[in-house]
């Protein structure tokens, strides 16, 4: 692997194993299954293989909201999906997601049991499923959706781009991290613009677009993600801040993004959730505590 102006790409590329980086043991350039593992089944009929990644946090905040606002069918199992140890490529999991991508969720209460994979189709499978945090006029649901595509055309430069190349990539590279930072400010300003004036994204309505972008450029103010708010002057976009604050403080967030994690602080972490006082019983200080 070579940064240097001299590198020339051989006509066909072969794939190396190690061409290093975070997460460079897990990639591989075709797809499907590497090995034989069902998944566990637990007793709702919503069952979540995820991880507490921002694109894991959206789905549990949207269940945890959903449950909150009196939805009782929107029970569910949150198991952990260990990206870093290649479980997504277990065959069980590839045959919910033939993408071997968390988050992934089964719904059993289908007729035939139904999978959804890619986390703005499952926020919009639930929020259909249960008539709730999308709007029903139709030019409204037109403009939610709008940006939740519009979340999910952005993670990939956010995550995929500068996050990859300013906090994983195994040396820092000036022309990745001037591009992708280039992009992501630029997006950060279409969100904070957008939240001038509007309490949420779609104004005083709270949606699946909130709960999308939130677990990306909201987390992003914090610093947790990528170690970047100083970097990326996230004190300036002062919209974005106000609106991180609000939804951090919804207790369904609260919950919701702890769920999967596996990582941070102790009472942070509910790595599986399978009933409503797992968050007062099963987080990880108490797991650890008890053993
Ligand atoms: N577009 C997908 C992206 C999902 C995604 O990138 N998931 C990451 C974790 S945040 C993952 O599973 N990575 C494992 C891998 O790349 O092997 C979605 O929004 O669901």
């Amino acid at each position: 692997m070579a940064d240097t102006p001299e590198y020339v790409p051989p006509k066909v590329w072969k794939w190396e194993r190690e061409n290093g980086g975070r997460f460079a043991n897990i990639n591989r350039p075709v797809s499907g299954a590497t090995h034989e593992k069902e998944l566990p089944r637990g007793k709702h009929p919503l069952q979540l293989y995820s991880l507490g990644t921002p694109n894991g946090v959206k789905v549990t905040i949207m269940l945890e909201e959903l449950l909150a606002a009196g939805h009782a069918g929107a029970e569910y199992d949150a198991w952990v999906i260990n990206i870093r140890e290649g479980d997504q490529f277990g065959s069980g999991f590839v045959a919910i997601n033939p993408n071997s991508k968390i988050p992934a969720l089964v719904d059993y209460s289908m007729p035939t049991p139904t999978r959804v994979f890619e986390s703005g189709s499952i926020l919009l499978y639930l929020a259909d499923k249960f008539g709730a945090f999308v709007p029903e006029d139709p030019s409204e649901r037109a403009e939610c959706l709008s940006w939740l595509f519009w979340q999910m055309g952005s993670a990939p430069y956010l995550g995929g781009g500068f996050g990859h190349f300013y906090a994983y990539a195994p040396y820092k590279m000036e022309y990745p991290i001037d591009r992708f930072t280039m992009e992501v400010k630029r997006q950060l300003d279409v969100l904070d613009k957008r939240l001038d004036g509007n309490r949420y994204v779609l104004g005083e309505t709270y949606t699946i677009a909130d709960m999308a972008i939130w677990p990306w450029y909201g987390i992003l103010t914090t610093g947790s993600l990528y170690g970047a708010a100083e970097f990326l002057d996230i004190q300036t976009y002062t919209n974005v801040l106000r609106w991180f604050d609000e939804m951090a403080a919804r207790d369904a967030v609260k919950r919701g993004r702890i769920v999967n994690k596996t990582s941070g602080p102790l009472d942070q972490q509910l790595r599986e959730r399978h009933d409503a006082s797992d968050f007062e019983l099963r987080t990880q200080d108490k797991v650890e505590a008890a053993e």
